[in-house]
Order: C-alpha cells, then sequence, then structure tokens
C-alpha cells in the first residue's frame, strides 16, 4: 500500500516537472574581465537584468567581474566547453581559436570604428559569426572597444621609436608579428598582469584603449599615449552554442533580444566614458600625442599582412570584404 502511494506520488512529481519543463531555470554564468568603472561591467550588469525580465526568470545570468573566474583565454575555453555560459569576449584572443575571427586582429583593417561595425554587420560578419557559433562561442552581439594605442615612457610617433621596447600584447600571434614588424621585442601577457610588468619595467609598454587604460590602473605607472590606433578590435557578448541552442525558440529570442539591447546600451556608454577616460588620465599626468603621419606605421605593417596571407591563403576573401566595405 505505502509502495503504492509512494509510487503514485512519485509519479505526479515527475509529471509536474514534466508538465513544468522549461520553468526549471537555467542559472548561467558570465564572464567579464573589467572592474566597476568601466563601461562593459555596466552593460554586462544591464544584460543580466534584462534576460531575467525578458525570460520572466527562466534564464538568469550572474555576472562575475574583474577575471575572477580567470584569464581570457582559459574562460574562452570554459565557455566553449559550457562550464561557463556566457563572456563579453575581445575578438583578439578568439583569433587563435577561430581563424576568422582574426580578420579584426590584422593592423589597420578598419578606417574607423563607424567602418569595423559596418563589416561586421556585413558579409564578412556572418562569416565570422558563423565560425564563432560552429567553435561553441556564439556571437549574440556586438561591443565597442573603440581603437588600441601605445603607451609607454615615451612619445611613439613612428615605428622607430617602438624598435627596441617590450611591448606587452595579447595572445595572437598577429600581434607579435605586428610588434616584430616595428623592431620591438613582443610580450604576451595576460591583462591581470600588464600593472605590475609595467610598474617593474618587466615590459616597457603596452597597448590599450583608453578606458582599459585608466581602469586598471596602466596610466598610473606610465608617462605617455601615443594615439597610434593600429588596432579596432570588436568584442561580443558570446555564449556556449549548445546551451544557447537547447533553450526554446522564444527563449532564445529573449535571451539574443537582451544581449542586442545590453550592446545599444554599452556603445552609448562607450562614446561617453571613453571620452572621460581620456580626460581623467589627461588630468592625471598623462600626455596624449597626435600622430601626425600613421603612413611609416602602416607600411611596416605590409610584411605582417604578406606572412599572414601567405600562411593563410583562405582568409583573403575576408580581408577583400573588409577592404571593399564602405
Ligand atoms: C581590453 C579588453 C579585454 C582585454 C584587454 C587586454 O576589453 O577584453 O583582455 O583589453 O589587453 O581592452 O588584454
Amino acid at each position: 500500500m505505502i509502495k503504492k502511494f509512494s509510487a503514485t506520488l512519485l509519479g505526479s512529481v515527475t509529471g509536474c516537472l514534466l508538465l513544468a519543463g522549461t520553468a526549471v531555470a537555467e542559472d548561467w554564468r558570465a564572464w567579464n574581465i573589467h572592474n566597476e568603472g568601466h563601461p562593459n561591467t555596466a552593460a554586462m550588469d544591464r544584460f543580466s537584468e534584462l534576460v531575467t525580465e525578458a525570460t520572466g526568470g527562466e534564464v538568469n545570468v550572474q555576472v562575475f567581474h574583474g577575471g575572477v573566474l580567470g584569464s581570457q583565454p582559459d574562460a574562452l575555453e570554459q565557455v566553449r566547453l559550457g562550464a561557463i555560459e556566457i563572456g563579453n569576449f575581445n575578438l583578439g584572443p578568439i583569433g587563435p581559436i577561430v581563424k576568422e575571427a582574426n580578420l579584426v586582429s590584422l593592423p589597420f583593417i578598419f578606417k574607423s570604428v563607424p567602418h569595423m561595425f559596418r563589416v561586421l554587420e556585413g558579409e564578412a560578419g556572418d562569416v565570422i559569426a558563423k565560425a564563432m557559433a560552429d567553435a561553441d562561442i556564439l556571437p549574440l552581439a556586438w561591443v565597442d572597444a573603440g581603437a588600441r594605442s601605445f603607451y609607454s615612457q615615451k612619445p611613439i610617433n613612428s615605428p622607430e621609436d617602438v624598435e627596441g621596447l617590450k611591448i606587452r600584447v595579447m595572445n595572437n600571434d598577429l600581434y607579435t608579428s605586428m610588434i616584430s614588424a616595428m623592431g620591438g621585442n613582443p610580450s604576451p601577457m595576460a591583462f591581470a598582469e600588464v600593472q605590475q610588468a609595467l610598474k617593474t619595467g618587466v615590459v616597457d609598454g603596452a597597448e590599450n584603449n583608453f578606458p582599459s587604460f585608466k581602469n586598471v590602473g596602466h596610466f598610473e605607472v606610465t608617462t605617455h599615449y601615443s594615439l597610434s590606433e593600429h588596432l579596432i578590435i570588436p568584442e561580443c557578448i558570446c555564449v556556449n552554442t549548445s546551451k544557447f541552442n537547447a533553450l526554446s525558440e522564444e527563449l532564445q529570442a529573449a535571451v539574443r533580444g537582451a544581449a542586442e539591447e545590453a550592446a545599444v546600451y554599452q556603445r552609448e556608454l562607450w562614446a561617453v566614458q571613453s571620452e572621460q577616460a581620456r580626460k581623467d588620465v589627461e588630468a592625471a599626468g598623462i600626455t596624449v600625442n597626435e600622430i601626425a603621419d600613421k603612413g611609416p606605421f602602416q607600411a611596416a605593417m605590409v610584411k605582417v599582412y604578406d606572412d599572414y596571407l601567405g600562411a593563410n591563403p583562405d582568409m583573403a576573401a575576408l580581408v577583400k570584404m573588409a577592404q571593399e566595405t564602405e
């Protein structure tokens, strides 16, 4: 009797769970490398709120800021494995995993940030997004990361000024080639280590956009920021492909919508806060110099393109698409 009763009870409990179906909420973790005060931190918090709202609490995203879930290359692996579901990733460190994403890591490939977004919103962007999704890092939306420029203890006005300098770069062979082509010594290193490396002279310089230069205190241990703007690398809100595809179509649309809205918000914040970051570091004593002629930097990159396209001839079509985008 008791046995029968528990079997019935068990049956109805299972039935309830089955009926409820997706009502068992998805609790996802998101990786963010930035701290409070960086536009992406606010945008990722907004994304989290929007996801809960849009899915009626069926999907919830808890964002871990400050890179506490690991370095960027590690976090990318975690997302691919599904151990972390979401991340705000820079496409630079994605290049070694997804070849197509390397388009954006070719120095001076884009004329401006709006040009970069036009390329991403066109055919080239579709190719990159599909290749990323196939590698289990599905981009839900693209976000702005401005342009990256050099900073060190002296102004940099020409590739000769980079000669002999040890420059920290993100993890991607294209960046080591880029620095070598200017006669510098590239030093790939995790973002979290850069401030100390600059401070102790382990590296002579690094390169980044204004918000990151400010947010993690690199400006406190350098003196000059030189507007080379050699790389315009977009970022994404990216999700593990299988986890995303396992959601119902309605939930997929809701999560994607939340990412798109958060990306619009991020771009607005970026515009205002990157200007502000520049003013703040200048007020703190950083000398910012324009580079009158970027031609010599671009000329030095011809070898980088030749070597890269020589080794990766299948990337020529994407490069052409970007160059032909108005
Ligand atoms: C910042 C990016 C971040 C990178 C960092 C870096 O937002 O994703 O990890 O640069 O240089 O601008 O490593």
